[in-house]
């Protein structure tokens, strides 16, 4: 005889649920010049590559929301964003200063998570579940917005739900500087109307076979038979559908610490001239310091790679004798290192490698604090 109280009544009991936050700096790299340069506030501003009046090659890395009203987005040439807003302020990319500010956000949001993952130099997830409702967790994301705010001048998109694939798709619902909750119970209302393209992952090739299926919309997707999804894309099909039917278990997670930070980059054209090769090295190590900044790491090995005209590639290592963040030592050291390459051929490829790290004490969370029953 089964116990009364024993198998069904378990079922009964929903499991606990999960609260899963995604944020993502609204235009990222223009808030951060904007907040840099204040008169660039409240106007199109363009970051990419130099347009040289409608001449110039290469594309749009962002551009503010502003600039967004005459059409520009990530990507597009920016001879194309020239001849769209010929007005647009137009600026050029700055690694090293968006790592920092990266970094710093990162270090912000990553105290406030049980769990937390980074997934671009903008976006990051935050498992909050231990707040135990999306009452409180709306709250919560307030205050992270503000915090954010305060700490870096920059605003921010949140998305909060179930699961990793709602809350982004969440953050992305209302932006700039928004907020979009989807409670277990308004998934399905949330999702459907939705392009199936909206879904990370799902991107154009997926998009059009599904189409051709007549799968448009993740409502379509979410209701569609297995059995055919699976015959045209395999296990694929079967994820696809779950993510359309809200069902995402992947949990927040920290990536495994990098080996290396690795930078080079290809001469326009190959060059023997010293000040060019030096003044390239120091940008490169700028780059990679940024990177290693921005995941509180510290190094040990540097790498130096040269790459003449002709193809022949040399590296070059040395070790430290204590772990350093230290960009002044990173230049010093691949200067040092660079010179021996230094001859009457013109080289084509250098690169920066840092490697052998450690990490940084990990910070404390902060999450305790907020709970409803915290003693803190
Ligand atoms: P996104 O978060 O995709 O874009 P965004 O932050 O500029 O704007 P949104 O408000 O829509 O989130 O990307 C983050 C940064 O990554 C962006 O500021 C610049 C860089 N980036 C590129 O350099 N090239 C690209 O094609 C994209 C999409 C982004
Ligand atoms: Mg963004």
């Amino acid at each position: 005889m089964p116990d009364r109280n024993g198998d069904s009544s378990d079922l009964e009991t929903p499991p606990p649920g999960r609260i899963v936050l995604h944020v993502d700096m609204d235009s990222f790299f223009a808030s951060v010049e904007a907040r840099e340069h204040p008169e660039l506030k409240g106007k199109p501003v363009v970051v990419g590559a130099d347009p040289k009046q409608g001449q110039g090659r290469g594309v749009v890395s962002t551009c503010s929301y502003e600039a967004r009203k005459y059409g520009i987005h990530s990507a597009m040439p920016i001879s194309q964003a020239y001849q769209l807003c010929p007005h647009a302020m137009f600026l050029p990319v700055n690694f090293p200063l968006y790592h920092a500010v990266s970094a710093r956000v990162m270090g912000i949001l990553r105290n406030y998570a049980e769990a937390f993952q980074q997934l671009s130099i903008d976006e990051a997830y935050l498992d909050i579940s231990g707040l135990g409702s999306y009452e409180t967790a709306e709250a919560y994301a307030r205050v992270i917005k503000e915090d954010i705010r305060a700490a870096e001048g920059i605003t921010c998109s949140i998305g909060i739900g179930p699961g990793k694939t709602i809350a982004k798709i969440a953050s992305d619902y209302q932006k700039p500087d928004g907020m979009t909750v989807v409670k277990p119970d308004g998934v399905a209302d949330f999702l459907s109307p939705m392009k199936v393209g909206t879904i990370p992952g799902i991107g154009k090739k997926t998009t059009m076979v599904l189409g051709a299926m007549g799968i448009i919309t993740i409502g379509q997707l979410a209701a569609f038979d297995v059995q055919e999804l699976i015959a045209r894309f395999g296990r694929g099909g079967i994820a696809m559908r779950e993510l359309a039917r809200g069902i995402d278990r992947r949990e927040v997670r920290e990536r495994g610490i990098r080996k290396s930070i690795g930078r080079e980059v290809t001469f326009a054209e190959d060059t023997d001239d010293p000040g060019q090769i030096l003044l390239k090295l120091d940008a490169l190590a700028g780059d990679v310091h940024a990177t290693l900044v921005h995941r509180g790491l510290r190094f040990k090995n540097l790498a130096i790679k040269v790459r003449y005209a002709g193809f022949a590639t040399y590296t070059k290592s040395s070790t430290f004798d204590h772990f350093t963040d230290d960009l002044a030592s990173i230049q010093r050291t691949a200067r040092m290192m660079v010179r021996e390459f230094l001859d009457d051929r013109k080289i084509r490829l250098i690169g920066i490698r840092l490697a052998r790290f450690d990490q940084h004490a990990v910070r404390q969370a902060t999450i305790d604090e907020f709970l409803p029953d915290s003693t803190a």
